[in-house]
């Protein structure tokens, strides 16, 4: 296994990469060029030089010393155009010609380097919450998600609420030229089933498959966030049963899944430990953390420890022990502490603390259940 770290870039984060260096266990960084839009090819000169700030050691750093290094393996994300979901142009892009710059951006990922991809299949919107910085009864903060608003809020009123929330910082997955979009993407999505989706979902992965294959870039889908349709709009990365029929879309290994817990735990009738044990060899990427739910339908999302929660962290990080997992997983959003919303002001869940602790906690696990299986052998 290989712990990582996400990073969204310099100047473009506020936590260095540096203080990364110093998490015990992270050795990957979990990147992306967040200014491409998706449908866009990535450029050779900009993957490389994206992945040289990462690989390389600034020479201050190796003057006092610093002889870590972090690599650069995992992208996360390289967003699908909505012409590819919906199986036609749409927003001026052609589903082929989408792929097409998918499959230049694959070539040029693998020529670099990189080993894995998310990605993810939902329609529109990318993660949703309702609150950014939702109190919690330790003082810390952390984010939310309130059923009752998303059932009363018009997904418009959503987008302008997530902006006033993130403090100018853009989310991934909420950049404002996809939200600008909106109306177009919401008309076409009318009358579009789940069925309609997988279609254009299997052509997606058996025009980009062949690549992945012969650049060694492992494709690695990230459930829905949260795991059930919204606005009428089909999801189809939800459920157990989905994650099962999306590996069978196309039967590579190549095709895979980032198993982000959190937002798969998000349904209640998900079991993590079990579609971890379940999908283990095509498990390329993990998400690692904990949220706990409410009768009425909201979530929070609290820390990584077990019982802090109803995600079985300890559960899954043995299975991953226990199976010798040897992908890539890192902690997930943590919860906003020791004031670093008012003083660093971090992306919502992507501060530097709770991510730290988290990591401390799953590695914990890990190494306890590697020690235990070697004193018992
Ligand atoms: C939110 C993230 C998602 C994720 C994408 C993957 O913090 O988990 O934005 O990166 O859904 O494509």
């Amino acid at each position: 296994m290989k712990m990582g770290f996400r990073w969204y870039g310099e100047g473009n984060d506020t936590v260095s990469l540096d203080e990364i260096r110093q998490i015990p266990g992270v050795e990957t960084i979990v990147w992306s060029l967040h200014h491409r839009q998706a449908g866009e090819a990535w450029e050779t000169a900009e993957i490389e030089s994206a992945m040289s700030a990462i690989t390389q050691l600034p020479q201050d750093s190796a003057q006092r010393g610093v002889t870590k290094r972090l690599d650069a393996e995992v992208v996360e994300s390289v967003n699908v155009h909505e012409s590819i979901k919906l199986g036609r142009t749409v927003l001026g892009l052609s589903r082929d010609e989408a792929i097409q710059n998918y499959i230049t951006t694959l070539e040029r990922l693998g020529s670099a380097g990189v080993k894995v991809v998310c990605y993810n299949f939902m329609p529109v919107f990318d993660w949703l919450r309702t609150q950014m910085w939702h109190p919690l009864p330790d003082g810390s903060t952390a984010m939310f998600y309130e059923k009752a608003v998303v059932d009363r809020l018009s997904p418009q009123a959503l987008i302008d609420e997530m902006a006033a929330n993130s403090d100018g910082l853009t989310l991934p997955g909420w950049e404002p030229e996809r939200l600008a979009s909106f109306h177009e993407l919401n008309d076409a999505y009318q009358g579009f089933t789940h069925a309609d989706m997988y279609a254009n979902y299997k052509y997606f992965l058996d025009a980009v498959i062949p690549t992945c294959e012969e650049y060694d870039v492992k494709l690695a889908v990230h459930p829905d966030d949260p795991p059930f349709d919204l606005f009428g709009w089909p999801r189809v990365v939800s459920t157990k049963a989905d994650l099962a029929t999306v590996l069978l879309l196309n039967d590579s290994p190549y095709n895979g899944l980032t198993l982000c817990l959190g937002s798969f735990s998000a349904n209640p009738v998900n079991d993590a430990v079990d579609a971890v044990k379940t999908f283990m060899d095509r498990i390329h990427f993990s998400h690692v953390r904990n949220i706990k739910h409410s009768a009425n339908g909201d979530f929070v999302e609290v820390a990584h420890r077990a019982q802090e929660g109803d995600v079985d962290t300890v559960g899954v990080m043995q299975a991953y022990a226990e199976a010798g997992f040897s992908g890539y997983l890192r902690p997930d959003h943590g919860r906003h502490l020791w004031d670093e919303n008012t003083t660093r002001r971090p992306r919502p869940g992507y501060g530097l603390y709770d991510r730290a602790l988290g990591i401390q906690y799953l590695l914990g696990v890990w190494d306890a259940t590697i020690a235990n299986r070697r004193s018992l052998a």
